[in-house]
């Protein structure tokens, strides 16, 4: 019933791709530009179904782009350092580099069968020295701007494995590889002072806004948490608050237990019992510590501290509840407003005493009001002074594990933190192999003596390296800005590709990158921006979010064993058929249920696609005017929707708008008009759309249409407006009132269309028309000289 061998399209047509080099980007026209960017990939193993859907949606999008002739680059690289290759690495006895690139080269063998259009000569690996030399350099341009910085910090820590985890890593309060409950351990450690950004990270969204999806706005808002309030000092302890209006409630002090403060405060006594329960509290997450339906517990410090207003002695107590990194790690307890501080004064027997002037919780204006009133009143007396708080923190990025870039700085007993000099760089990795990359409490660089011994570029005396390597969140803060031209070697990125790419028009990857990786990246554009290397401060114009591919309900997982594995999908289907899938399956952002998809159902439809192109009997450039005009006018409607569809990004309405043309081609032919020039007309216009969705068959189907290979440059198919009309109608055209003309035009002309087209009428010939009055569709009166 059909010839679609999708097996042999994909053998006859990648060679024939390669060698014409078709969507290499290093050569601008000087034309219009787009710059897509899919987030790279993380070489663990093969690629996955995840891959598979963000690729098809990324690469429909950059391929509409080449269709209409802009100058696009959509380039390729690997995410390659990281702990889960490390891990998987050391689970293997292999190197970690030998198993990274191993995966890299079986992805890409992998992407070059799935064949988006990307321009190889940008891919770049972010483990190669050529990159982190210049993930290097950037870390120094940050710790010379006080950007970067070192200080003693708690850290997570799992006791079995003897490694400090990255908050990521700890699940529920347990170390995701071998489950035992996760510590807290002082480290001194590397930061980027993100926090520095936090105004701007938050007010320059409003940029973002409409092009970035709203829920990941949200989520970086909230992650930011700016919440404005008061600093108010009880004696020396200060406090923060939102709601300093109710200070006259307060009735005790909460200092957080693991804070500095706490320490310092504790009364002798009061010791033992102290001590004893921060080594409890030592052990549970934030998250637990922030849950409001947990039975409150706490110890009193044998302390107490004035009022602000009254002067009154207020106990001060310690608890879980209060963290020590938010605000000032001390809180002022309000329990008649507060909910969880009334639960600990219930639980302890502590006063709960209504603020007087009791302001109504609920009400903005009225409470607002009162709060600027005592934030006005504790400024006078110099007791206190309004002020923000953020929730974000500084970017903790030291890992104490091998697979990532070295930290450049070399330690000096002399001189103190000393950057290794530009000249000097990459700090390479040492070479470490076996049991010595195996974690066990420092990092393992700390193993390689004759690594870490070096002269100090200071001074010249004996000094060491620092061991750390960097998060892999830093290599990924600005890949984006060298895949222009990863060759670069006078700087990280070149100044004059980038000018001609950056910032990216399109980024697309999935919100598990809601926060971190895409807060990090618009850091660093910040930090740039202010070091004069970029000229824009952010990074990415538009973001699309694709969903995940799930399966019966629930997300794939290795440990569930209900992976679809995706090379068995394309042994099966075949690439275009996997493509077309992913993207019918629903809007690009929803989730994916390959148990309700139907892969052989796309294979079917490409098959009948594929005929089409076979039963064409027009030759080519055979002028469509003169074919059948119903036809046509379904064939431009319908490349008019579907056009829209595509810059909306509607993909899945896309692909049923191109099902429509592919019946409406087949009722034409099998009613005997396979010679008809307006059914090859649909046919093309099916074989370009379908360029976007289905390359491989799309290739094919142009070849039997008698063109040369190359269909992802045929050019998108130009809509005849007057044929795309939904309907036409009968306009009156008048001159000085009087009825001279009548036109067909589209239902729905815009005016200046029909200004254009009643001048154009015999009607306005050879008369000097001085106003026009237009009521599309239905009138137009000129107004002429008499
Ligand atoms: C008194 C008060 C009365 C408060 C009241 C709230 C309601 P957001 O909005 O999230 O910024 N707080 C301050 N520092 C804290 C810390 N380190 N750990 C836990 N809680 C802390 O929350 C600010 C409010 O959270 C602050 O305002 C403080 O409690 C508490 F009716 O002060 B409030
Ligand atoms: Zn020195």
């Amino acid at each position: 019933m059909t010839d679609y061998d999708f097996h042999a399209l994909q053998a006859r047509w990648q060679p024939v791709w390669e060698s014409l080099d078709l969507f290499g980007a290093g050569r601008p026209t000087g034309g219009a530009r787009r710059y897509l960017v899919d987030m790279f990939a993380y070489p663990s193993g093969d690629l996955h179904m995840g891959h598979a859907e963000a690729y098809a949606i990324g690469d429909a999008l950059a391929r509409y782009w080449f269709q209409r002739g802009y100058d696009v680059l959509h380039p390729v690289g690997w995410d390659a350092f990281g702990l889960p290759a490390e891990n998987a690495a050391i689970r293997r006895n292999q190197h970690p580099a030998d198993w990274t690139y191993a995966n890299i080269a079986t992805q890409a063998a992998s992407f070059r069968r799935y064949g988006p259009s990307f321009d190889w000569r940008t891919r770049l690996h972010t483990s190669d020295e050529s990159y982190y030399r210049w993930t290097q350099w950037l870390f120094l341009r940050f710790q010379r701007r006080g950007l970067a910085y070192r200080r003693l910090s708690a850290v997570n820590w799992c006791p079995a494995d003897g490694t400090v985890l990255a908050n990521e890593q700890v699940i529920a309060g347990r170390c995701e590889r071998c489950d035992t409950e996760v510590t807290k351990r002082d480290l001194t450690q590397w930061f980027f002072k993100i926090t520095a950004y936090a105004d701007r990270l938050l007010d320059d969204m409003t940029k973002l806004e409409g092009h970035w999806p709203a829920p990941v706005l949200t989520q970086q808002r909230n992650w930011i948490g700016r919440s404005r309030g008061a600093y108010l000092n009880f004696g020396t302890i200060e406090v923060f608050t939102t709601r300093p209006d109710t200070v006259s409630g307060a009735t005790f002090l909460v200092v957080a237990p693991d804070s500095a403060l706490a320490d310092e405060l504790c009364a002798p006594g009061q010791r033992p019992s102290f001590e004893t329960y921060r080594t409890e509290v030592r052990r549970k997450s934030e998250l637990d510590r922030m849950a409001t339906d947990r039975p409150k517990t706490g110890v009193f410090l044998g302390r107490y501290a004035p009022h602000p207003f009254t002067g009154a002695p207020v106990p001060i107590w310690t608890a879980d509840y209060v963290l020590a990194a938010y605000g000032t790690g001390a809180i002022m307890a309000v329990p008649a407003h507060d909910q969880r501080d009334l639960d600990f004064a219930r639980t302890f027997d502590l006063p709960v005493i209504p603020v007087a002037e009791d302001v109504p919780d609920a009400d903005g204006p009225a409470r607002d009001a009162a709060i600027e009133r005592v934030i006005a009143e504790a400024e006078a007396r110099g007791v206190g002074r309004g002020g923000v708080s953020y929730r974000l923190r500084d970017w903790l990025l030291s890992r104490q594990r091998f697979w990532g870039c070295p930290i450049p700085i070399v330690h000096c007993g002399r001189c103190g933190e000393v950057p290794v000099p530009d000249e000097q760089l990459p700090v390479r990795l040492p070479d470490l192999r076996g049991a010595a990359l195996t974690p066990a409490g420092v990092s393992p660089l700390a193993a390689a003596r004759d690594w870490v011994e070096v002269p100090c570029p200071a001074c010249g005396g004996p000094a060491e390296r620092d061991t750390d390597t960097m998060d892999t969140f830093v290599d990924s803060s600005w890949y984006f800005l060298r895949y222009p031209n990863p060759d670069y070697a006078d700087g990280p990125f070149d100044p004059e590709a980038l000018r001609t790419w950056l910032p990216v028009d399109q980024y697309v990857g999935g919100n598990e990158h809601a926060i971190l990786h895409l807060l990090y990246a618009r850091f660093f554009t910040k930090v740039l921006k202010d070091l004069g290397l970029v000229d824009f401060d952010e990074p990415f114009r538009a973001l699309l979010n694709q969903g995940q591919v799930i399966l019966n309900g629930a997300a794939m997982s290795k440990s569930k064993g209900n992976m679809v594995d995706l090379g068995e999908q394309l042994d099966t289907y075949g690439v275009d058929a996997m493509r077309l899938t992913m993207l019918f399956a629903g809007p690009p952002e929803d989730d994916i249920d390959w148990a309700d998809v139907s892969p052989a159902g796309s294979v079917r439809f490409l098959g009948r696609a594929l005929r089409l192109a076979g039963e064409v009997r027009s030759a080519p450039g055979a002028d469509p005017a003169t074919g059948d005009q119903a036809l046509r006018r379904a064939t431009h409607r319908l490349v008019r929707v579907i056009t829209e569809l595509i810059e909306a990004h509607r993909l899945n309405v896309a692909v049923a708008r191109t099902m429509e043309l592919v019946n409406a081609a087949r009722k034409q032919i099998d009613d005997g008009h396979a010679g008809d020039p307006a059914v090859r007309e649909t046919v093309e216009a099916v074989t370009i759309v379908l360029s976007l969705f289905a390359p491989y068959l799309a290739e094919e189907m142009w070849s039997r249409l008698g063109h040369e290979p190359g269909v992802a440059h045929a050019g998108w198919p130009a809509v005849d407006p007057a044929l795309a009309a939904e309907s036409t109608v009968v306009c009156a055209v008048q001159v000085n009132g009087k009825l001279r003309d009548r036109i067909e035009v589209p239902a729905d002309i815009t005016e200046a269309d029909l200004t254009a087209l009643a001048l154009a009428s015999p009607a306005a010939a050879g008369r000097a028309v001085t106003r026009t009055i237009v009521r599309p569709p239905k009138l137009v009166n000129l107004v002429v000289q008499p």
